[in-house]
């Protein structure tokens, strides 16, 4: 390597985590941030950490005096590269120690630090979100997501083996899709656009070009007025869309799907989830299904009156949840309640192929049966109030042969938030936006 900023030997970094006593004799090299330096006069003790753990260096001012100052002068969560030898040792709790023959500062860390990634105190979570690239350093923090992204390689592995087609659709638009309330306009040039509520729109549009079953990871914006542990201005939203397919059908892919979250997070995420505290054990499939009545019925034994249509309340869900395990589905939602793309039950059309997957009184999933037919569409636009005229290139896709289908949505960041356990959802997306918050 001919980079003067980089040690010569960097490319055979080592990962702190991979080295043990199995490498005694052997000379490693290892970068990353300093967690803390104890100079006990004629000998200091420099741990270094990256993502896969900590080694200690063992440094003699005898020896090397030189080594001996730089690593006296460190501050912490400075970054260093050590080229060192490896060393069994009794006495080291890792069974070994490090012995550098070189060592060099990469990037020095102001003090005082604006948050301690190392100290044993908890962290508000306004202090950790205020300094996220700190807090990352902390390894609660990093395990939530490690845990994310073997969540998501788990869902992106089970659609790609279910032959889903991943895609991405505009996310400035010229129409609301989950009602206007929580739209974010924008200036598009001369005209005003949205930032997208949901790739609902596009992803049937694509039922109809024959690519059959869809699947898009990417951001939905909404501009929720609450300020909720679970609310977001921008979220992650991971969605299908599958022709030839009812209800029942994509319910069943979303069970495997996360059927396969929790076993990738088993598979590549069991140091992070120990970090968490977390014992995953995957459901029984089929998930219980009970519908938007029954809820109604067991909210009555409980005294609380849900008027027909009307949506459940927090109490509710928390009531219906005591009986019911962790994971369930609610379905035949209301017609009203739901969304115009949403297909009411022929025989009882007050009521819809709409379903919600629950955990606990949380919602992460909404999806249904689609409308399909044009004339039918457009007069569930008009019922909603809507205008058939603002949804134009969304008809056009009807009526010109368009398959039964299907699809839900599910929120990468509420699925995060139950999987590691967390209790805010701020504390499972990286850069959160919510009503208060745009940096950093
Ligand atoms: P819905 O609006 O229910 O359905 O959203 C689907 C899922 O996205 C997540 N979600 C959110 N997460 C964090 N903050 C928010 N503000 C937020 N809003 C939604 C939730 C929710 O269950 N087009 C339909 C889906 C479909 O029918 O295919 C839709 O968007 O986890």
């Amino acid at each position: 390597m001919t980079n003067d900023l980089l040690p010569d030997d960097i490319a055979q970094r080592r990962p702190c985590g991979s080295i043990g006593p199995g490498d005694d004799g052997g000379t490693v090299v290892v970068a990353g941030f300093v967690e803390d330096l104890r100079n006990l006069g004629n000998i200091a003790f420099l741990t270094v950490r990256d993502r896969s753990g900590k080694v200690q260096l063992t440094l003699l001012k005898k020896k090397m005096p030189e080594l001996f100052a730089l690593a006296s002068s460190l501050s912490r969560e400075s970054v260093v590269a050590a080229t060192a030898k490896v060393q069994r040792s009794e006495k080291a709790n890792a069974g070994f120690e490090l012995l550098p023959s070189q060592l060099r500062l990469l990037g020095a860390a102001e003090s005082p630090l604006p948050l301690g990634p190392a100290d044993a105190v908890g962290v508000e979570v306004e202090t950790a979100l205020n300094n996220r690239f700190l807090d990352l350093r902390r390894p609660q923090t990093m395990a939530v997501f490690l845990c994310r992204a073997a969540i998501l390689r788990g869902v992106r592995e089970q659609l790609q083996q279910e032959d889903f087609i991943e895609v991405q659709t505009p996310k400035i638009v010229a129409t609301a899709t989950e009602g206007g309330a929580g739209l974010f306009p924008m200036q598009y040039f001369e005209r005003k656009a949205y930032l997208n509520q949901s790739p609902q729109l596009y992803k049937q549009i694509l039922m109809a070009s024959g690519l059959d079953r869809v699947w898009e990871v990417g951001p939905a914006f909404r501009a929720e007025e609450h300020n909720t542990t679970r609310h977001l201005n921008e979220f992650t939203s991971i969605d299908i869309e599958m022709a030839y397919a009812d209800d029942e059908a994509v319910m069943g892919v979303l069970e495997r799907v996360l059927q396969a979250a929790m076993r990738s997070l088993n598979e590549h995420a069991p140091d992070a989830l120990r970090t968490l505290g977390v014992t995953l054990v995957p459901p029984q499939l089929p998930l219980p299904r009970i519908t938007y009545d029954h809820c109604r019925a067991l909210a009555a034994k409980r005294d609380i009156t849900v008027a027909f249509g009307e949506d459940l309340s927090m109490e509710v869900l928390r009531a219906i949840a005591d009986e019911l395990p962790d994971l369930y589905f609610i379905t035949r939602w209301p017609s009203a309640a739901k969304p115009f793309y949403i297909r009411p039950v022929p025989d009882s059309p007050q009521h819809s192929f709409a379903f919600d997957l629950q955990y606990r009184e949380k919602e992460i999933t909404s999806g249904g049966q689609r409308v399909h037919d044009v004339g039918m569409l457009q007069q569930r636009l008009l019922d909603q109030g809507l205008d058939p005229e603002a949804f134009a290139y969304y008809l056009k896709a009807f009526r010109y042969g368009m398959p039964p289908h299907a699809g839900w949505g599910l929120g990468a960041d509420r699925l995060t938030l139950i999987l590691t356990q967390r209790e805010n959802v701020r504390e499972c997306v990286l850069f959160p936006r919510d009503r208060e918050r745009i940096v950093p």
